[in-house]
């Protein structure tokens, strides 16, 4: 389905801004979020657990710039905030959505894990996605739209993921498939759960394959957008290997990672990557602090639980 682009949140998402402004203020806008939401967890206003997407924030920023957001479709996974926020700027209606409020994204319902909000949806199924981000690709091929699909390199031992890929190939859909390799899932390292190669684990499907480690915004960019320019002219699947970084817990108190190695990924934080890149970045960090107090504040006020 088409939608009208008025209807994402084009301010929050700085789209009158120049592109450096605009990775900034979501690259911050998002790591703001969900300091926010762990926050609420610390303070017992929040049940359950969160995933959040600390260090994976350049991902999400880049790539939903190199689609196109009144048409193309985007299948998130439990580690989605980042994802949805650069999607729709939709800040206000995700902490409404998480608070479980009547006015979050789908009622209060869902949460993190169970969103829908236009083209966007989420499942904390691991490749529970794949197979519907094929069918979507194949049904809406006609209007010129793309099918993104993220994954994490924990999601490689699913087997629905490949018979996607068997399909997407073989009918020739116009599908992303993104692979976040942040090198664990959950406490289970890479090197435990995943056989073979990442990048070219599609290979074998006939469908074209690519590879970047990097954490920089404009660099992932500049290697997704042609991608996705070919899936769009070609209508053929492609398959992108992103080495990320995990900078906090899989959830939020679950990480036995070794101190010292977790220091080192600080290092490649994609905020510090990006900040020398923007004339003011004090100035959309403000801008950000204060749109995120307001709206969760807003949603906080909004007293109106979801009926069930
Ligand atoms: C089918 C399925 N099995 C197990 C889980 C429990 N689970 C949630 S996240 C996760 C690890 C995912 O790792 P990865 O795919 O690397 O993504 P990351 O959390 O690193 O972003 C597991 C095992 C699940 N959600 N779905
Ligand atoms: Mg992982």
């Amino acid at each position: 389905m088409s939608y009208d682009l008025q209807e994402i949140d084009a301010d929050v998402l700085g789209v009158d801004l120049p592109r450096e402004d605009r990775f900034y203020r979501q690259l911050y806008l998002i790591r703001r979020f969900e300091q926010k939401l762990l926050e609420l967890f610390t303070n017992n206003m929040l049940a359950g657990t969160t995933h959040t997407s600390q260090g994976q924030e350049a991902n999400a920023v880049a790539i939903m710039e190199a689609l196109k957001l009144d048409r193309d479709m985007v299948w998130s996974n439990h580690r989605c905030h980042g994802h949805f926020l650069s999607y729709c700027g939709q800040s206000y209606r995700l902490f409404a959505e998480i608070l479980g409020r009547r006015t979050g994204a789908c009622g209060g319902r869902g949460g993190s894990q169970h969103l829908h909000w236009r083209n966007f949806y989420s499942s904390g199924i691991q490749g529970g996605f794949a197979a519907a981000a094929v069918g979507a690709a194949l049904a809406e091929k006609d209007k010129g739209a793309v099918s993104c699909i993220f994954m994490g390199d924990g999601t490689m031992g699913e087997g629905s993921v490949y018979e996607a890929l068997n399909f997407a190939s073989l009918l020739s859909a116009p599908v992303l498939f993104v692979v976040e390799d942040n090198g664990i899932a959950q406490t289970t390292p890479k090197e435990l759960g995943v056989a073979g190669s990442i990048t070219d684990r599609a290979r074998a499907f006939g469908i074209d394959c690519h590879h970047l480690a990097s954490t920089d915004a404009d660099e992932i960019f500049a290697t997704v957008s042609p991608i996705v320019d070919q899936i769009r002219a070609t209508g053929r699947p492609a398959w992108l290997h992103l080495e990320t970084v995990r900078l906090g817990p899989h959830s939020k108190g679950d990480d036995t990672r070794d101190e010292a190695f977790v220091a080192e990924l600080q290092k490649r934080d994609p905020l510090t990557v990006y900040r020398d890149r923007v004339s003011d970045p004090g100035a959309l960090e403000a801008w950000c602090d204060e749109h995120i107090a307001h709206v969760l504040d807003l949603a906080l006020k909004d007293d109106v639980a979801c009926v069930s």
